[in-house]
């Protein structure tokens, strides 16, 4: 039994909701100052005004000398386990080549699916491993991570159980998406139906072996139609899957309506979702996770009408989409910046969109997200002096401490283990 005391916290964010929190309510944050918080057996045991806490006997008391505290972040997709890398389509992206020519080329995430073919469970493993090492540094303490790089049941399979074990022996808390759906491989150009069935058939395995909680799919020209991916996710539905769409990445083909329609949990992207599109969202359930490091790192495309979106009463959640090919980071802290300068969200509605917002968005709401009495205390103090200070100072990882469970796992300087 350990008790730790955070005390000398400058602003507290707990992010305590009920719900996921939509439209204008995203901008109202509640901003806490001379609160301490006690952590007892990796719990939040008490968050109350310091002076109620400060004498209580504890193991160890922590200083945060004046620094912002907030919960442990949560990204909500991220393309975790792949094989190799894909620097060398960059030069191609400086050309001008589009990013579905580079697909269409048999590159992009075929290139990544080649890769991940041939790599071994351990070597996929190790490398998820150290990209989870970077996630918590960056005070991630929770994640989604999808699939997509097999195409194939047993490539599937093999970055699902990395993903599993990975989940098992790293401290982050992992979500596992099933994303068999995500292009179309060579011997199956003809018959695109034939490869849904295909990972439709898997749906038994996945659920008796606990490997996913949600079916997504890429909704996109030269990917899948949106008839295929409503029958397609009306079958995992139908087998108690969430359900996620990669929706009106590059063409607005109606994925978001999609998602809406089907009771997905999220829809991704949306970065040319229609005004009608935008309206269904606002008026529904399903939130909107939307992915700005993407069409930066892309070089072109629209950023997602967060504006609209927020102001017509949707629930939004950001996530870095940490992929070897769209957008190549592990730093939730970056997008938070670009979903000031390039979504124009205010850091109240940031705030929401990396904790309460994005725990939802992976069925996550009621244990991550969130300081509150009686959760895990996945909580990090960062070097900032206030909450609006991380997305004003871009680039760069503002991570002081992370604690994750009451451990810490990170602290600047390096990793703890
Ligand atoms: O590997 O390019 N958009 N899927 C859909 C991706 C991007 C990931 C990738
Ligand atoms: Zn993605």
């Amino acid at each position: 039994m350990k008790t730790i005391l955070l005390y000398n916290i400058g602003q507290l964010l707990t992010m305590e909701s009920d719900g996921p929190v939509r439209g204008k309510a995203m901008n109202e944050l509640d901003v806490k100052e001379k609160y301490a918080i006690l952590i007892k057996d990796g719990k939040i045991e008490a968050v109350q005004p310091e002076s109620e806490l400060i004498d209580v006997d504890v193991d160890e008391k922590i200083d945060c000398e004046g620094r912002l505290v907030t919960p442990g972040l949560v990204d909500p997709h991220t393309h975790l386990v792949f094989g190799g890398s894909r620097e060398h389509e960059m030069a191609l992206k400086q050309q001008g080549v589009p990013y579905l020519d580079i697909l269409k080329q048999g590159g992009g995430i075929l290139s990544t699916v080649r890769a991940t073919r041939k790599a071994s469970e351990e070597e996929l493993y190790n490398k998820a491993m150290f990209h989870l090492d970077r996630m918590a540094s960056y005070g991630i303490t929770t994640i989604e991570a999808k699939s997509g790089y097999g195409m194939d049941q047993e490539t599937e399979l093999k970055q699902l159980r990395v993903a599993k074990k990975a989940k098992e022996n790293h401290p982050l808390d992992i979500v596992s998406t099933f994303l068999g759906a995500h292009a179309i491989t060579e011997d199956y150009k003809d018959n695109p139906e034939a490869l849904l069935d295909e990972m439709a058939s898997m749906f038994d395995q996945i659920k008796e072996e606990n490997l996913a909680e949600f079916v997504d799919i890429f909704t996109e020209t030269g990917v899948f139609t949106v008839e295929q991916s409503r029958r397609y996710l009306q079958k995992a539905k139908d087998k108690g899957f969430g359900l996620k769409i990669h929706a009106d990445e590059i063409d607005p083909l109606g994925g978001t309506e999609l998602a809406v329609e089907l009771g997905a949990t999220s829809g991704d992207h949306l970065a040319v979702t229609t005004d009608e599109g935008i309206q269904k969202l606002a008026n529904s359930d399903t939130i909107g996770v939307l992915l700005p490091g993407t069409i930066f790192y892309l070089g072109k495309g629209e950023f997602a009408r967060a504006r609209k979106m927020i102001d017509e009463g949707a629930i939004i959640a950001i996530s870095t989409d940490f992929n070897p090919g769209s957008s190549v980071t592990e730093n939730l802290q970056l997008i938070m910046s670009l979903a000031a300068l390039k979504l124009k969200m205010t850091p109240e509605e940031i705030w929401h969109a990396v904790t309460v917002n994005a725990a939802h968005a992976i069925h996550r709401g009621d244990v991550a997200g969130q300081i509150k009495v009686g959760r895990k205390a996945d909580i990090v103090i960062w070097d900032a002096p206030n909450y609006m200070y991380i997305p004003y100072h871009y680039g760069v990882n503002h991570t002081n401490t992370v604690f994750k469970e009451g451990k810490i796992i990170y602290k600047r300087g390096g990793l703890l283990g």
